[in-house]
C-alpha cells in the first residue's frame, strides 16, 4: 500500500477544500507542519506574518469577504496565545476557521515541558471543534472533519498537532469529503410560511426590514423585494452596502452610530422583518407592543432572541426573497417611506454639510471620510478598525453592492484593518483595498505594515492621527466619568511605512489632503496616509436615554452645543403630513 507522511494527506485535505493559503509563523513545535507547507509551496502559499494575531485576523478576514474557510497556524503556547483574538474574531462573526497549533512531541505531552500548553484546554471556549491529535493516521480525517464542522457551523476549529505526528508515514487512504452533494443543505421554506409573512405584510401600515450579513449575495433580490414593496430598509453595519448605503429605500444604519431618521422610523414601525440578523442593541428596536416581527434566519437558536417574533422563518435570505419576489407587488402604499424618505433628505443635508467642514487647523474627520469615499472605486474593500473611524465610516463611506465592507462587529478589536487589508489584496489584488485606523488601533499591529511590502501589496492605509483614544475619551464622557488614560504618544506614521519599505504620507490640513489625492488613486507600493484629524467625535445618531444622563453629568448641554448637534424635523412630525 502505498504510504506518504501524515503531513502530505492533511495538505491534501486542505486542496481538496480549496485552501490556497495559510497565515502564520513559524516555530518549535509546528515545524514539521511548516515543512510540509514548504514542499508543498506551489499549491499553498504560507503568508508569514510578524505577529500571529495579525494570522488570525488576516485569516478571519479572509473568510468574511471570500466566504471560504480562513486558515491560520501558530506554534503551541505563546503563538497559540497570541492568536487568541482573530480566533474569537471569527467565533463572533461567525466565519469558518481553522486553526493548526503546534504542540511538543507527543512522548513528551504531559511532561510540562518548554512551550507545553494545555491549548486544547484554552481553546475550548473559542473552537465549535477542537481536537488534539493522537495518532498520524487520523490526521487527514481530523482536518477534513475540522473544517466541515467549521463550515458548517460557521465557526472556530482548532486542532492542536503534536509535532512528530504530521512526520510520520500513514498509509495514503483518506479522501476528503470536499464537493460531496448535499453536504451544507439548508431547510426549504414552506409555502404556509410565506402566505403568513405575506398576509402580515399586507396588513402592515409601517413596515421596516433591519437586514444582516445574512442578506450578503442576496442584494439585487433585497432590492427588488423593498422597491416593489415601499419598504424602507435599514442595514447593519457589517452587511452595510449589500443594498447600496445610498438607495432610495435606505435610512442608514441604526444605533450608537446610525442616523436619527433609521432609530425614528424603528420607534415607529408597526411590522419588522429581521433578514438573516441578530442585531444586539434592543433599544434601537421598535416598540414591541405595537409591532409585529418575522425573523428569517439559517440559525433556528436566533430566533426570538432580541424581539418577540410573530413568525420564525428558517432558511437562507435568498431563498425567501425569491419566494417573496415571485408574488410581485404584496403592498402598494408608499406612505411610510415617503415620510421616511423625508426625514432622510434632512438628515443628508446636514451628513452633506460635515462632508464639506473645512473648518479648524487639521483636518475634520467627516471631510476625511468624504475623500476616502471620493477616492474609492466600484471594486473598493474598505477594511475599517475600531474606534471612532468606526463611526464616521458608518455615516460617511455610503458602500456599493460591487464593494465590500471588513469590520470586527461583534468582538470589536482594535488592531483588525491592516490584517483585513493583507488578506483582503491578497485574495483579490485587482480590487483596490483601503484601510482605515485610528493611531491607537494601527499601533497595535504596525509591525505588520512590513508584511505588506514583503508581499507586494499596494493598498492604501490612512492613519487617523488625534493622539488620543477618541472613542473612549467619549465613552467617558458619556459615562459622566472624567477622561483619564487616554492621550497618546504622537508616532511618524509615515516614517514607520517608510522603514517598512513603503510609501509615507503626512498630512495636516484640507489642502494638503486634497493635494495629495490624485497620487492615491492608483498605488503601487503599500502605502500610508498619516492624517492629523480636528478632535471632533461623532456623536450618536440618537442619544439613548442612559447615555443622554451620562451626557448630562459631563455638560450635556456643551456637548450638543459644541457639536451643533442637528436639530432636524422628526419623523412623527413629518408624518402627520402624510397620515
Ligand atoms: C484590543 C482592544 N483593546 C481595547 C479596546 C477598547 N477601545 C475601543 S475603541 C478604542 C480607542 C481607539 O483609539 P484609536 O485607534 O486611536 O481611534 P480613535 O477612537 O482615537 O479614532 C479602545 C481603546 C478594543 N476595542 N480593542
Ligand atoms: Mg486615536
Amino acid at each position: 500500500m502505498k504510504k506518504i507522511k501524515a503531513s502530505e494527506a492533511m495538505i491534501n485535505v486542505l486542496l481538496d477544500w480549496g485552501v490556497k493559503r495559510v497565515y502564520g509563523l513559524p516555530g518549535d513545535s509546528i515545524d514539521t507542519t511548516i515543512d510540509a507547507l514548504h514542499r508543498h509551496d506551489e499549491e499553498i502559499d504560507f503568508i508569514q506574518v510578524r505577529h500571529e494575531e495579525v494570522a488570525s485576523l488576516a485569516a478571519t478576514s479572509e473568510a468574511k469577504l471570500t466566504g471560504t474557510v480562513g486558515v491560520c497556524l501558530s506554534i503551541g503556547g505563546p503563538g497559540a496565545i497570541h492568536l487568541l483574538n482573530g480566533l474569537y474574531d471569527a467565533k463572533m462573526d461567525h466565519v469558518p476557521l481553522l486553526a493548526l497549533i503546534g504542540q511538543v512531541n507527543s512522548g513528551l505531552l504531559n511532561s510540562d515541558y518548554f512551550q507545553e500548553v494545555n491549548t486544547a484546554a484554552m481553546l475550548e471556549d473559542v473552537a465549535v471543534y477542537n481536537k488534539e491529535i493522537q495518532s498520524a493516521a487520523s490526521l487527514p480525517r481530523i482536518v477534513d472533519e475540522a473544517i466541515r464542522t467549521a463550515i458548517r457551523q460557521k465557526g472556530v476549529a482548532v486542532l492542536t498537532i503534536p509535532d512528530d505526528l504530521p512526520d510520520e508515514e500513514i498509509a495514503d487512504t483518506y479522501r476528503a469529503l470536499a464537493g460531496e452533494a448535499n453536504l451544507f443543505s439548508t431547510p426549504t421554506i414552506e409555502a404556509d410560511k410565506i402566505a403568513e409573512v405575506t398576509r402580515l405584510l399586507k396588513e402592515s401600515k409601517k413596515p421596516i426590514i433591519l437586514s444582516g450579513v445574512g442578506t450578503k449575495g442576496a442584494g439585487a433580490a433585497l432590492t427588488t423585494f423593498i422597491e416593489t414593496n415601499h419598504i424602507p430598509l435599514i442595514q447593519t453595519m457589517p452587511s452595510k452596502g449589500t443594498v447600496a448605503d445610498n438607495h432610495p429605500n435606505s435610512l442608514g444604519n441604526v444605533g450608537k452610530l446610525g442616523t436619527k431618521p433609521a432609530y425614528e422610523a424603528m420607534k415607529e414601525a408597526d411590522f419588522l422583518l429581521l433578514l438573516g440578523t441578530n442585531y444586539p442593541y434592543v433599544d434601537y428596536l421598535p416598540d414591541a407592543s405595537s409591532c409585529k416581527a418575522v425573523q428569517i434566519d439559517i440559525a433556528p437558536e436566533r430566533f426570538g432572541k432580541r424581539f418577540p417574533i410573530e413568525l420564525a422563518i428558517e432558511g437562507r435570505v435568498a431563498d425567501f426573497l425569491a419566494l417573496m419576489n415571485a408574488q410581485g407587488a404584496i403592498r402598494t402604499s408608499d406612505t411610510f417611506l415617503k415620510a421616511c424618505q423625508q426625514t432622510m433628505s434632512h438628515w443628508n443635508d446636514w451628513m452633506q454639510e460635515q462632508r464639506e467642514n473645512t473648518s479648524g487647523e487639521f483636518v475634520h474627520p467627516s471631510y476625511l471620510f468624504n475623500a476616502i469615499e471620493k477616492i474609492a472605486k466600484p471594486n473598493t474593500v474598505f477594511s475599517i478598525d475600531v474606534g471612532t473611524s468606526t463611526s464616521w465610516g458608518a455615516r460617511f463611506i455610503r458602500v456599493q453592492p460591487g464593494q465590500d465592507y471588513l469590520i470586527s462587529a461583534w468582538l470589536g478589536t482594535m488592531g483588525c484593518a491592516l490584517p483585513g487589508a493583507i488578506a483582503a489584496k491578497i485574495n483579490e489584488p485587482e480590487r483596490q483595498v483601503i484601510s482605515v485606523a485610528g493611531d491607537g488601533a494601527f499601533a497595535m499591529v504596525m509591525q505588520d505594515f512590513v508584511t505588506a511590502t514583503k508581499y507586494n501589496l499596494p493598498f492604501i492605509q490612512f492613519v487617523i492621527n488625534n493622539q488620543k483614544l477618541a472613542f473612549i475619551e467619549v465613552e467617558q464622557q458619556s459615562a459622566g466619568q472624567r477622561n483619564y488614560g487616554i492621550d497618546l504618544e504622537d508616532i511618524d506614521f509615515a516614517k514607520v511605512a517608510e522603514a517598512c519599505g513603503g510609501v509615507g504620507y503626512t498630512v495636516k490640513s484640507a489642502a494638503e489632503l486634497d493635494a495629495l489625492l490624485p497620487k492615491l488613486a492608483d498605488v503601487s507600493k503599500p502605502t500610508l496616509v498619516n492624517v492629523y484629524v480636528e478632535d471632533d467625535a461623532p456623536l450618536p445618531g440618537k442619544i439613548v436615554m442612559d447615555e443622554a444622563q451620562g451626557y448630562a453629568k459631563f455638560a450635556f448641554e456643551t456637548v450638543l452645543k459644541d457639536h451643533q448637534f442637528p436639530t432636524l424635523p422628526p419623523l412623527k412630525e413629518i408624518m402627520r403630513q402624510f397620515f
